[in-house]
């Protein structure tokens, strides 16, 4: 991007930060914009041009941190990631422009309601879950904390499927998200790069006599970059997150053109549009899986291009690279980034081998997200040199000089070196991504404490022991912006009056409500926000899914992917249970505190099983919401489609938060932290990021269940029999008979058949083995929500507790960990 000096900057467009100078440049906009008068404007061409007003407030601070970076190189971070759960950008735009008041008078002189456009916004889904929104959350701290910084990813047309229940059946839906515009994104197709995929590699002689190797690519297409404004809260930067969009590219075309076949040159450029076309859900279609791979090369080779050709300044020595950049690999999904920079570096600039590795090999560091082995990508050797032949060459010789080295330091342990190899050998021979990653990066982290000492100990144990100071541990956070001030402006405005407003940019702050929690009045207050967030939900739930729930019930809430090591099941099986027990009698109604159970869960197209637990949750739901006896008492709610925008109303809502996954299986977590933040309680197990939750909040706050991850350990070292469990609890067997007896499928057995049959005899994540202990942790939530003072206090606590989980924190960690980079304001 070429960028002026300081010494011939123009002048930068201001815009007057009043409600007559926001009216007149939204009546511009909807005039000059969208073509239309405001009397026969749609809801949408008011929504676009208020959009396209609000992105104009930012315009300065954009223009004025792109050019103070131009000028200064600060070293910056480079966010690679393949999603970026964004959720609605509106609200955020419109916080961090301060013009929340402004737009909702200028709006309401012109007789439109802010709030109907606010819903005229559709999401950006560009995420599966956590690892998506996470990557979101850290370029909002990112931009907040004035750090240098661009994000990276791919504009798919299509982002994470709309999920509807049909007889209570997930159908999923294309998410046509672009379908009636986009605002926010400025497409630069002038900036276009090409990307090359398949053909050959060869031999040649260079000029200086040198014999080196060449990729010929088959075929290439257009990456165009598509910008959008990043804006940190009040006067911060303005940071820029890239994303990259697939078009054919004209010698692709024409090639065909030439040979006279107009319909083939048609689906030549469908084909290249394929790469950015949709999300991957999952990852378990062998035909899917060429595509992925496509998808990763795709926006990271553009990356690496981008930064070196336009971001840099010209004649910029790339031996100082690492002085300027740090790529932080988001999982292993961009890691083909390594051998990528290796071939700019040998192929195209000329490099010896030895020194672009040891360039290369500064750039990168690489944060992992799972425990589960089946999640760790790798991919089959004949696919990777087929698609980039270049590549898989590279990676042969990265692992070569990385095993020489292995040798000499374990001369007589072959079995290591072969168990650290970057190249699997069974069940086909395959490159290990996380492997690569791993010996690429400067710094390898998991996302919470547990999770970094299971990977140390476990997944990577062999390069833990060989590079102790690579592994490190950096915890999520979420940002405070989204998910506690514009999602609760209630709590924000009682925690404002109480502390003041420094909480929102310095979450440490929050400590100071904990005399609060102690104070009566206050108590109240924060109950009666909590109050209104219910009615506020059970609002939407009826408008939006026709779902109707009680305000004045204890809303339990359970959202995030649907996966067996989440354990929805065992939060099935109490409700299960419950419901038996009351309808025979064994407890009386009365004695049961009403409760809201809800569930939000998308689960990926492929997961047969995944997609029978959510039928069997709606075959439940549905059963007991048309009880009339238990009607107040006992409610389902599964809203379909959970996202971004449904967490923003369901998490403030909350009062008892469900983390129960298997010890040892889930990374971290970030909906704890978010329901943390908003005053719910945790049910949840020894894992992720709960054990840190629990240490800050207290034993005495947090109701903890279940196996610890060596307890999981020992007991699937000596072999798990779950129907054991069946046999030896009453509760839990007739629970699962109930359910294998087709009360909640109109008597018919075989349709929730499977998943009893796969608790009974599989039960992968020992559901059957933690479900007494869960039941019994339920009766202790029971009795604490009973004294409504005290719950209020242990909710004001766990507020008050969690400022160590707000993004700002994360990124501060890997600025001074990982990452060593420096703060720079937009005006400084
Ligand atoms: O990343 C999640 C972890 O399960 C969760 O524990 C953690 O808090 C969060 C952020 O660190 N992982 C994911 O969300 N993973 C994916 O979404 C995913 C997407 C595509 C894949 C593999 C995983 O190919």
């Amino acid at each position: 991007m070429a960028l002026v000096t300081a010494d011939t900057t123009p002048p930068i467009a201001t815009r007057e930060h009043t409600v007559d100078g926001f009216t007149r440049e939204f009546l511009r906009e909807l005039n000059f914009g969208q073509g239309v008068d405001l009397t026969r404007a749609s809801v949408n061409d008011k929504y676009l041009a208020m959009a396209r007003t609000v992105r104009h407030y930012l315009m300065t601070r954009w223009i004025e941190t792109l050019r103070r970076q131009a000028e200064l190189q600060a070293k910056s971070v480079a966010y690679l990631s393949a999603e970026f759960l964004l959720g609605r950008q509106l609200d955020n735009a419109l916080l961090a422009s301060d013009l929340q008041d402004i737009v909702r008078e200028g709006l309401a002189n012109l007789g439109i309601d802010l709030d109907e456009l606010r819903e005229a916004e559709v999401e950006p889904g560009l995420g599966n879950g956590g690892l998506g929104r996470l990557a979101a959350c850290f370029i909002d701290s990112l931009a907040t904390m004035n750090v240098p910084s661009i994000g990276y990813g791919i504009r798919y047309e299509y982002g994470i499927f709309q999920q509807t229940f049909v007889d209570g059946r997930q159908v999923e839906k294309p998410d046509d998200w672009l379908r009636l515009g986009s605002p926010w994104e400025f497409p630069h197709p002038e900036a276009a790069v090409t990307v090359g995929f398949g053909g050959h590699v060869e031999q040649y002689q260079a000029d200086d006599g040198v014999v080196r190797r060449r990729w010929v690519p088959g075929w290439s297409v257009l990456g165009v970059p598509y910008n959008y404004m990043v804006p940190g809260y009040a006067k911060g930067r303005v940071n820029t997150l890239r994303l990259w969009s697939a078009r054919a590219t004209h010698a692709f075309d024409l090639q065909i053109f030439n040979s006279g076949d107009y319909a083939e040159a048609v689906r030549a450029q469908t084909f290249a549009e394929n790469i950015s076309k949709v999300l991957y859900p999952e990852d378990s279609t062998p035909q899917g899986k060429e595509l992925r791979l496509q998808q990763q090369y795709f926006f990271v080779a553009c990356s690496i291009k981008d930064f070196v050709d336009q971001v840099l300044p010209e004649g910029y020595d790339l031996h100082r690279l690492p002085e300027r950049i740090v790529f932080q690999l988001n999982d292993t999904h961009p890691v083909i980034a390594v051998p990528e920079l290796m071939r700019v570096l040998v192929d195209e600039k000329g490099w010896e081998w030895d020194e672009a590795w040891a360039v290369t090999k500064q750039c990168f560091a690489y944060t992992c997200h799972t425990l589960l082995p089946e999640a760790l990508e790798v991919w089959p050797v004949e696919l990777l040199g087929r698609l980039l032949p270049r590549h898989l060459e590279i990676i042969y010789r990265i692992n070569d000089e990385f095993l020489a080295e292995l040798r000499e330091t374990y001369p007589n342990d072959e079995l290591r070196v072969r168990r650290m190899s970057i190249i699997a050998e069974y069940p086909v021979r395959a490159v290990r991504m996380a492997y690569l990653a791993t010996v690429a990066a400067t710094k390898v982290n998991g996302v919470a404490e547990l999770h970094s000492q299971l990977l140390r100990d476990k997944v990577l144990d062999d390069f833990a022991g060989y590079w102790p100071d690579k592994f490190t541990n950096v915890t999520n956070g979420v940002t405070p912006r989204r998910f506690v001030k514009l999602s609760n402006p209630g709590l924000s405005d009682l925690v404002t009056e109480a502390i003041g407003d420094g909480w929102v940019t310095d979450l440490d702050q929050l400590s100071g409500l904990e005399p609060l929690a102690d104070d009566a009045e206050f108590r109240r207050r924060f109950r009666e926000v909590k109050q209104a967030n219910k009615r506020r939900i059970t609002d939407v739930l009826a408008a939006r899914d026709g779902i109707e729930v009680h305000p004045d019930t204890m809303f339990d809430v359970m959202v995030k992917r649907l996966h067996e090591y989440k354990r929805q099941t065992l939060k099935l099986l109490h409700i299960v249970s419950l419901y038996e027990k009351v309808t025979t009698g064994k407890i009386r109604l009365e004695d049961v505190t009403p409760r809201t159970f809800a569930f939000g869960a998308k689960a990926a197209p492929g997961y047969v099983l995944a997609k029978q637990i959510i039928h069997l949750i709606n075959a439940v739901g549905s059963t007991i919401n048309s009880d009339p006896a238990l009607e107040g008492r006992l409610t389902v709610a599964f809203p379909a489609n959970y996202n971004v925008t449904l967490a923003e109303t369901l998490i403030p809502a909350a009062d008892l938060s469900e983390q129960i996954s298997l010890a040892g299986k889930e990374a971290s977590g970030t909906g704890n932290m978010k329901f943390m933040l908003n005053g719910a309680l945790t049910i949840g197990t020894d894992d992720g990021a709960n054990v840190e939750i629990r240490r800050l909040v207290g034993d005495e706050n947090f109701f903890l269940f279940g196996l610890t991850e060596p307890q999981v350990a020992e007991l699937v070292d000596r072999g798990y029999h779950p129907s054991a469990y069946y046999e030896t609890n009453e509760d839990l067997r007739h629970a699962l008979d109930l359910i294998a007896s087709g009360a909640f499928s109109g008597g018919d057995r075989a349709v929730f058949e499977p998943v009893v049959s796969n608790l009974l005899n599989e039960d992968r994540f020992l559901a059957l083995a933690d479900f007494q202990a869960y039941v019994d942790a339920q009766a202790r939530v029971d009795e604490a929500y009973a004294d409504t003072e005290d719950w209020t206090r242990r909710a004001v606590l766990n507020v008050a507790r969690g400022g160590f989980f707000s993004s700002d924190r994360s990124m501060r960690d890997y600025i001074d960990g990982i990452w060593h980079t420096h703060p720079v304001p937009p005006g400084s």
